[in-house]
């Protein structure tokens, strides 16, 4: 990103980072390659270097040692000169021998998706578990590539794939990268007790849970804050969410439930990150519905759906039921597309952000937790005044209304419990 940075007395200047984008196309593959590519361009932005250039090659599958071919190696070259670029960025995850064949080849910084999508997490992290888990991820990423990658990493200077958590200098000594790993490991342990002891006292306050997921920069948070007072920073960014927020909400006929914000998915999301995530990303795992937040103005929309249900099941998360909320309509021109998504159980548009739509939605999470439940009219005498404690906290409580023989009750409540309390 921005690096040479000077300080004049009262001046800051930034040199933005300019870099050429290379991807490999396989096997005749190019639309889905350029679409990769454009998001490989709104990541760099989020990271804030400047694509001068896009550099794509078919091939029937990527160069062993250098990722491209020789005569595409000349073309980038070119590239790299006519533009005064500082740097490529693949599209793919490269070998530990690409990157050193390609920085030989092409005297230049050399930076994968990966590294790149690393780069932006420890830009955002805010927590000191959004720090730990990208510091692991980071180390984990360096130390499968430290053979040959010495120059590289203190050529760099500065710039992307060379910040760590908090400003802190990435480190280049193996024996310090391993030690870190397992005090981070040993750090994280701590962290995810705290996160289970929290998820636990939720579990016990029997409120469902509600998890927003989707592909980043979909809406999550903004949907979030729309249907809380959550105020989740929501930014035209990919991954502006590390750390998940949640937030009690109100459904219309009164029941409570949780909300909880996540991290956002991307095609290729790098290995690494979603092992040093996996307290972060699997609050997923323990939610009652899911709410897919698809970004129905973007192109790739359906590429996006496939990559969260992939993304769910590495999660095992995918039994979990799932409302798909097409998101953005306010910016979708066609207003006949066809939006569909046969994974759900349900399906609604709406815009976030104009705050459209949300009634069909509370109804939609209304009705699926309605799910096995009877709506039940009955009068309920004093002397079991538990019973009507028991509906409130395990049913939903519609109506209650004190009577001279008892608590007139209109509820929905599980027919085991109905059965139980024989009403
Ligand atoms: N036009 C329009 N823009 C929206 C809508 N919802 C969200 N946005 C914009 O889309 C961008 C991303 O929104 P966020 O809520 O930050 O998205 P996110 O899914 O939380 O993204 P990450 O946390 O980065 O994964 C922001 O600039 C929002 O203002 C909407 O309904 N309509
Ligand atoms: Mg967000």
């Amino acid at each position: 990103m921005q690096n040479n940075i000077k300080k004049n007395t009262n001046e800051v200047s930034q040199e933005i980072e300019r870099v050429v984008l290379v991807a490999v196309s396989e096997k005749g593959n190019t639309e889905r390659t350029m679409e990769s590519v454009d998001e490989l361009e709104e990541l760099a932005k989020t990271a804030g270097a400047i694509t001068v250039d896009k550099i794509i090659q078919n091939r029937e599958s990527v160069h062993p040692g250098t990722y491209v071919g020789k005569g595409k190696i000349e073309e980038i070259k070119d590239a790299l000169f006519v533009t005064k670029a500082h740097g490529i960025i693949t599209d793919d995850e490269l070998s530990p021998a690409q990157i050193k064949n390609l920085e030989k080849e092409l005297d230049c910084k050399v930076i994968d998706r990966s590294l790149l999508i690393l780069d932006i997490f420890a830009k955002h992290a805010h927590t000191a578990e959004g720090f730990l888990q990208v510091e692991l991820a980071q180390l984990n990423y360096r130390v499968s590539r430290l053979q040959g990658l010495g120059t590289s990493m203190s050529r760099l200077g500065g710039g992307i794939g060379t910040r760590g958590p908090g400003e802190k200098k990435l480190e280049t000594d193996r024996r310090y990268i391993r030690n870190r790993i397992s005090t981070i490991k040993n750090e994280l342990k701590d962290v995810k007790k705290h996160r289970d002891m929290l998820r636990d006292n939720r579990r016990k306050q029997n409120k469902p849970i509600i998890a927003i997921a989707g592909y980043t920069n979909a809406g999550k948070s903004t949907l979030l804050n729309a249907l809380t007072d959550a105020n989740v920073l929501e930014e035209n960014q990919l991954f502006a969410t590390l750390d998940p927020t949640t937030r009690v909400f109100t459904l219309p006929e009164g029941k409570e439930i949780f909300m909880t914000d996540t991290v956002g998915f991307i095609h290729k999301l790098p290995h690494h990150l979603i092992e040093a995530f996996q307290s972060t990303l699997e609050e997923v795992a323990y939610a009652d519905i899911i709410i897919h937040v698809v970004d129905a103005s973007n192109p790739s929309y359906a590429k996006h759906i496939s990559v969260v249900y992939e993304t769910l099941e590495k999660l095992n998360a995918s039994s979990i039921p799932v409302i798909t909320v097409f998101n953005k309509m306010d910016k979708v021109s066609d207003k006949g597309l066809e939006l569909e998504d046969s994974k759900a159980f349900e399906v609604c548009s709406i815009s976030a952000k104009e705050k459209t739509g949300l009634e069909k939605l509370k109804e939609i999470i209304e009705t699926k937790l309605r799910d096995g439940q009877q709506h039940i009219k009955v009068l309920i005498p004093y002397d079991k005044g538990h019973i009507v404690q028991n509906i409130r906290t395990y049913g939903q409580l519609l109506e209650e209304r004190f009577e001279a023989d008892g608590v007139y009750v209109e509820a929905y409540l599980e027919e085991a419990l109905i059965k139980k309390y024989e009403i």
